[in-house]
């Protein structure tokens, strides 16, 4: 038993896990109620999917670690359902690629900011940035568009999890590399994402860790090919297929 009073054998076991997370992130006030949503409507996608990581997904994956690898300044953006979903495991993530970890919200309150900021600290993260808030993207009314300068606002990649539309697009116009996880291809995130990951949070964090550990000896060369190589279009129609064959 881990967590929840369901054995790991259990068919739905993983699913059932992750609703336990939210509901608990939103008893610590770290995720939001719309995040309960959010994630009601990610689970019916990824039960299409199979619940499984695609072999499409896995290559987006692979991309995402060599874009976090060879960037000047990758930034891990965490929001209210990342950080109740997959607060170590995005730590590592960090450790494994060199990539800060900043809190950036949709509904953003400063309590909220502090909390998942003292979450992602109790997970073993160092440096948790988002608080300073002294960097706006442009586009995006006061308090959605707030960054720090020295994280986002300087970020050339930007891994931004479950994220709105329109902050992925405002992202995306600041000529921000943005590698999206979203369980639904047809999102305006994913659709404007230089790499869309239709994969759950909690397979696909740890998988981009797995092949950024596998490639942290990858020449300069190597990494450019699996980025270049990654076709984004062929990513989201093997997503969309998969849905409509019900992962099949
Ligand atoms: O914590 P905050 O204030 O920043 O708010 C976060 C949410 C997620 C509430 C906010 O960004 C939001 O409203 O997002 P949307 O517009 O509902 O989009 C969330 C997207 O993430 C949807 O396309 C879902 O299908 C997808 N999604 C939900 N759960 C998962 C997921 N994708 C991957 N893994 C999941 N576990």
């Amino acid at each position: 038993m881990d967590e929840i009073d369901v054995p790991e054998s259990h068919p739905r076991y993983e699913s059932l896990l992750t609703r336990h997370r939210i509901e608990h992130g939103v008893d610590l006030g770290i995720t939001s109620r719309q995040g309960l949503i959010a994630q009601g409507r990610g689970e019916a996608y990824d039960y299409l999917l199979g619940e499984r990581t695609t072999e499409s997904a896995d290559r987006a994956e692979r991309a995402a670690a060599a874009h976090l690898l060879r960037a000047d300044h990758p930034v891990l953006s965490v929001n209210g359902n990342a950080a109740a979903l997959v607060p170590g495991e995005l730590v590592e993530l960090g450790d494994a690629t060199g990539a800060d970890l900043e809190v950036n919200l949709f509904n953003r309150t400063e309590e909220r900011m502090e909390r998942i900021a003292d979450h992602l600290r109790d997970h073993g993260a160092d440096d948790v940035k988002g608080l300073d808030a002294d960097g706006r993207i442009p586009g995006l009314d006061h308090e959605r568009a707030k960054v720090d300068a020295d994280g986002i606002g300087d970020a050339d990649v930007v891994l931004v999890p479950l994220e709105d539309g329109d902050r992925a697009e405002a992202l995306a116009e600041m000529g921000k590399t943005e590698l999206v996880i979203d369980l639904n291809p047809l999102s305006r995130s994913a659709q404007t994402a230089t790499v869309p990951i239709v994969d759950n949070i909690i397979r696909a964090v740890p998988g981009i860790t797995d092949h950024a550990r596998d490639l942290q000896e990858a020449s300069r060369d190597e990494l450019d090919r699996i980025v270049d190589d990654f076709d984004r279009e062929a990513a989201l129609s093997a997503a969309e297929d998969a849905i409509r064959s019900g992962g099949l």
